[in-house]
């Protein structure tokens, strides 16, 4: 519930249960520096209320002063006798001193129930704290044949209405959106989000388009003669590999910037050039069940030159869901 307003911190949710094992509170990390899942859901009861209690909760219950004190004081304090816990929380300042700091009180510690599922909640995070990298996820939306649009370049619309109610979901899940300016320049998209990330290695677009009207905007461009930008848009400088951005170099800047992960919306070239690289942490595929035929239709990922099929890039599918009449794979990268 807590998605799009915590980064960077994890997305928390916690249930407590009275001493007879009936759920008296819930609660979750609503919003970044505000109350921890566990503050919440405890600060709703009275002084005896878990008193022989348990609380489940997806992450260890933090032990450090942040921007409040710790979770685990609280607990220990409201008299709990037991602690359910998905996983250890992986930001060294925590990891696994919540835990001790429960056990020195004489409180049960039970770990990695649902440990898989918790881990998938918390990816960005989990690869935020390990590699202080960002989280790369990329959206596309193609035809059985992996076709984005056809030779002329039109693509409205491929898929539903269901499955593009789902993609501004996913957006708001993520820091920013990223994409080029060949993608602005065709579509003109709104993108509705906070933050919003264009390549533009040659500063081709035009600041009064429909895409610089909302949110914050950072325009990576190669050019060093800059013009004059509107106060919602900063230029960050990134250096040109044969004639591209450098992307790894981007990544990190927008890391350095406080982004925490990225959504990419964009065409074949692109897309091809993240994979190529293995910069992609996530797939979001959305599957439209037409077919084009046509080999000069745009790919939802090109550029590559291979010639054996054991060249391919390999990922793992997380999920299938249908969003009726269109699917969505959901695939992670190995
Ligand atoms: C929990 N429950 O709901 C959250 C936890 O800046 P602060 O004070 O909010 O601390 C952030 C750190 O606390 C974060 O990196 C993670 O280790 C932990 N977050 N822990 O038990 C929560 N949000
Ligand atoms: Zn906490």
């Amino acid at each position: 519930m807590g998605e799009g307003n915590v980064s960077p911190n994890p997305l928390v949710g916690c249930v407590v249960l009275d001493k007879n094992g009936n759920e008296i509170s819930t609660g979750y990390h609503k919003k970044y520096g505000e109350n921890h899942a566990e503050r919440d859901a405890l600060l709703k009861l009275g002084e005896k209320d878990a008193v022989g209690g348990t609380l489940v909760v997806n992450l260890e219950p933090c032990s450090h002063y942040g921007k409040t004190p710790p979770c685990a004081d609280l607990i220990v304090e409201r008299g709990l006798k037991k602690v359910v816990i998905a996983m250890r929380d992986v930001n060294p300042i925590v990891a696994g001193n919540g835990i001790k700091k429960l056990q020195n009180a004489g409180i049960e510690v039970v770990e990695g129930v649902l440990e898989k599922e918790a881990k998938e909640l918390n990816e960005i995070f989990i690869k935020n704290m390990q590699e202080h990298k960002l989280f790369v996820s990329l959206k596309t939306a193609t035809t059985l044949d992996g076709k984005i649009a056809t030779k002329t370049g039109s693509s409205k619309w491929i898929t539903s209405a269901l499955a593009r109610e789902k993609v501004m979901e996913l957006r708001n899940a993520y820091d920013c959106v990223l994409t080029t300016s060949s993608t602005v320049l065709i579509d003109n998209p709104k993108f509705e989000c906070k933050t919003k990330v264009l390549l533009d290695r040659e500063l081709k677009c035009d600041f009064s388009m429909q895409y610089f009207k909302t949110g914050k905007i950072y325009v990576a461009t190669t050019q060093k003669d800059l013009p004059k930008t509107p106060e919602n848009v900063e230029i960050i400088n990134i250096s040109e590999e044969n004639n591209k951005l450098n992307l790894q170099e981007l990544f990190e800047k927008l890391y350095d910037l406080g982004l925490r992960s990225v959504f990419v919306e964009a065409g074949g070239t692109l897309n091809g050039q993240l994979i190529e690289q293995n910069l992609v942490d996530k797939i979001y595929q959305f599957v439209a069940p037409k077919i084009v035929g046509d080999n000069s239709a745009k790919s939802a990922y090109s550029g590559r030159d291979i010639e054996e099929i054991s060249a391919s890039k390999n990922y793992t599918i997380q999920s299938v869901e249908m969003y009726e009449p269109d699917v969505l794979i959901t695939l992670k990268s190995n």
